[in-house]
């Protein structure tokens, strides 16, 4: 396959993309636009970008907001009552359901690797094994990291730690946590411990969700982040949320950046989310319980956005377009300088493929997977700026989605004046 007249990130010149067999075969810079011939696929000037990551989804969850009950105070800890309730009436057929129908939406926005978690507060395991069992099945289609996680408590939920053990014998990639969810400081902190010390027990990865409250005093990133350094673990763990990070006083933030860049660990924030569930203790003002990712990403510690969730019982909206994460994230964090447009899709790309350890698979480069996504836009601030569509969706040299750009007629008036 050639894809001819791309864009590529941060070079504006004209590019040819020639795949075989799967993968890049030649990357060469034009010196003018081409006419396409026989097979080509003209890409007009639009940008390739390598495809989109979703970094953190729960797809076990997906689609069920208001079964059997809405989450009326659209609080955190009442989504996880909510989504208890929900918990009794999962079955294979309708978590498979679900989940083709959620990585559908994704698939149509670009994605085409995504970190899912997986409830394992539950003796059955079913959402583990139903998201394992598609894992396996879909992995020419798509690649999916399973993360056992322990939505009631790792110490907490009775026989917490067999599940876990349970999970990833099953075959679950990463081992997730929930310290700010167990019932007490002590119990979060050994919960980091435990994370840690299964990890290299089964050599898999880690992702936890760290600190995903408005209490200031909520530190067990520090317990997560120097596990991981003491244990050389840094780029294998992954902190999500650290939306107490937002409440933290500069001072103790200080200290503990010195931390967090040594231990090299990465860090996940789904803004969408977290505007949404977080400052409800508040009246006003009101904190926006984000953590502080303009901050991370100026120390170059490794930070990009996930969409969390899809019409489940934490968050009633989402559709798959992680473009849309995108923006919001940068409002909300106050990146809208021209550096933070130029990079922006590092936070839905580059920086979430390093998250999930698929760097060696991952970009347009000679040698490595054809998977690219191909944008309406020329570069990452023109696709930001008009919320660019996703044209076009290849893996390995094939085509497995395309957008035809919609179509506005415009009044005369304006048509006449362009003329
Ligand atoms: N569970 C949790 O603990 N936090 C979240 N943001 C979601 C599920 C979506
Ligand atoms: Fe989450």
């Amino acid at each position: 396959m050639q894809i001819i007249n791309a864009r590529l990130r941060h070079s504006p010149a004209l590019h040819t993309l020639s795949i075989e067999q799967g993968r890049f075969s030649a990357i060469s810079e034009q010196s003018g636009a081409l006419a396409a011939t026989g097979a080509q696929i003209d890409a007009a000037g639009k940008l390739a970008c390598a495809p989109f990551v979703e970094p953190h989804i729960h797809l076990d969850a997906a689609l069920t907001a208001g079964e059997p009950n809405w989450n009326l105070s659209g609080t955190l800890f009442e989504g996880i009552e909510r989504w208890a309730e929900r918990k009794p009436l999962l079955n294979e057929a309708d978590i498979r359901r679900r989940v083709l129908q959620t990585l559908e939406l994704l698939v149509s926005q670009g994605v085409q690797f995504v970190r899912t978690h997986a409830d394992i507060s539950d003796p059955s395991l079913v959402g583990l094994r139903t998201l394992c069992a598609l894992r396996d099945e879909l992995k020419e289609k798509i690649e999916i990291q399973v993360v056992a996680f322990p939505q009631e408590g790792l110490l907490s939920f009775p026989n917490g730690v067999q599940l876990m053990e349970q999970a990833l014998e099953i075959g679950a990639d990463v081992v997730g946590g929930i310290p700010h969810f167990e019932y007490t400081r002590e119990l979060g902190e050994a919960s980091m411990k435990k994370v840690i010390e299964l990890a290299l027990k089964y050599d898999r990865l880690v992702d936890v969700h760290c600190d995903e409250i408005d209490d200031p005093n909520s530190r067990f990133l520090e317990v997560l982040a120097c596990e991981a350094l003491f244990h050389g673990l840094g780029e294998r763990v992954t902190a999500s949320h650290t939306t107490a990070m937002h409440s933290y006083d500069n001072a103790y933030c200080s200290k503990l950046f010195r931390l967090l860049k040594r231990s090299g660990i990465n860090f996940i924030s789904c803004p969408t989310e977290s505007i949404h569930l977080q400052g409800r203790f508040d009246s006003y003002p009101k904190r926006r319980g984000l953590t502080r990712v303009k901050e991370l990403n100026a120390a170059e510690i490794n930070v990009c956005f996930g969409q969390d969730s899809i019409f489940d019982p934490w968050y009633s909206l989402g559709n798959g377009k992680l473009l849309r994460t995108l923006d919001f994230g940068l409002h909300i964090c106050q990146m809208m300088g021209y550096d933070d447009f130029s990079q922006a899709l590092d936070l839905i790309s580059d920086n979430s493929a390093r998250t999930l350890h698929i760097e060696d698979r991952y970009g347009i480069e000679v040698g490595k997977p054809g998977n690219l996504i191909l944008l309406d836009g020329e570069d990452d601030y023109s696709v930001l700026r008009k919320q660019g569509d996703v044209l076009l969706s290849v893996r390995q040299g094939e085509v497995i989605m395309r957008r035809e750009p919609a179509r506005v007629v415009s009044p005369a008036w304006i048509d006449g004046n362009n003329a």
